[in-house]
């Protein structure tokens, strides 16, 4: 049988760890397990996680002792799903801005591909909820770094994606350069320059209702600079 690991990273995200894990098992995929990979929230995600798993036996929980970044949390996350023999992997934000009822669709396109992504940016996606100023770092993000890297993806940005194993398994996951958020952008060009078979399929991404953004101007800064020093190590 196929086995599934969605990984979650979460920093503060109790407001919607409840909802999130009834709405991933509630589709009753088959093999599918959730690897929640917390940075010691202060407001309890971590704890709240592990009392969970009571009520979900596919439910692990990895706790790191420190806010590492995003990218830190996948990679360590990645390769436990890696090393309990997982056949697809995905990327999902917990703040449900990713809605779980797409997982199918992630699950059918991936028999045809290596790696999917969830893209706000193609007929069918979008955006709910966002501000205009939002919207436009994001839109203006994914152009930049489709024309700098030279891909030809719409949403280069985004969190929402499914590998399959083998294209986590030939990345050096030790040697991703992005901590933070660039990490998106980084995966998807290290996984197009390995000559994986990537494609893209449209989903309405809804803006957080609980907790809060960690997304700030930082993050433009280093994606900014990160993107043109991938382009240089080309
Ligand atoms: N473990 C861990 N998780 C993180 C870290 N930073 C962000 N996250 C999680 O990564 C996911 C995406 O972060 P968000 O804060 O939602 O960032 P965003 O989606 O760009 O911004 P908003 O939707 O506006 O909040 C969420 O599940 C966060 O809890 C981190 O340093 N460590
Ligand atoms: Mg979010």
């Amino acid at each position: 049988m196929q086995k599934i690991f969605i990984v979650i990273p979460t920093y503060n995200e109790k407001a919607n760890l409840e909802k999130l894990l009834s709405q991933i098992f509630s589709l009753a995929i088959d093999g599918v397990n959730v690897l929640i990979v917390d940075d010691n929230s202060p407001d309890g995600t971590g704890e709240l996680a592990k009392k969970l798993r009571r009520v979900y036996s596919n439910l692990s929980v990895l706790s790191r002792a420190e806010k590492q970044g995003l990218g830190l949390a996948y990679v360590a996350g990645f390769k436990i799903a890696l090393a309990s023999g997982a056949d697809y992997i995905f990327e999902m934000d917990a703040d449900l801005s990713h809605q779980p009822s797409y997982l199918p669709e992630f699950l059918k396109a991936i028999n045809n591909a290596d790696l999917i992504l969830g893209s706000r940016y193609l007929k069918g996606g979008g955006v709910s909820n966002w501000g205009i100023l939002r919207r436009l770092i994001s839109r203006f993000g994914n152009i930049y770094a489709r024309f700098v890297l030279d891909l030809p993806y719409h949403d280069l940005t985004g969190g929402f994606k499914c590998f399959r194993r083998l294209v986590l398994e030939k990345i050096n996951l030790d040697q991703l350069s992005s901590v933070g958020y660039n990490f998106q952008i980084e995966i998807t060009y290290l996984a197009h320059q390995a000559g994986f078979r990537i494609k893209e399929i449209p989903i309405i991404f809804v803006e957080r209702a609980s907790g809060q953004s960690k997304f700030n101007f930082k993050i433009i800064f280093e994606s900014f600079w990160k993107v043109l020093i991938l382009r240089l190590k080309k």
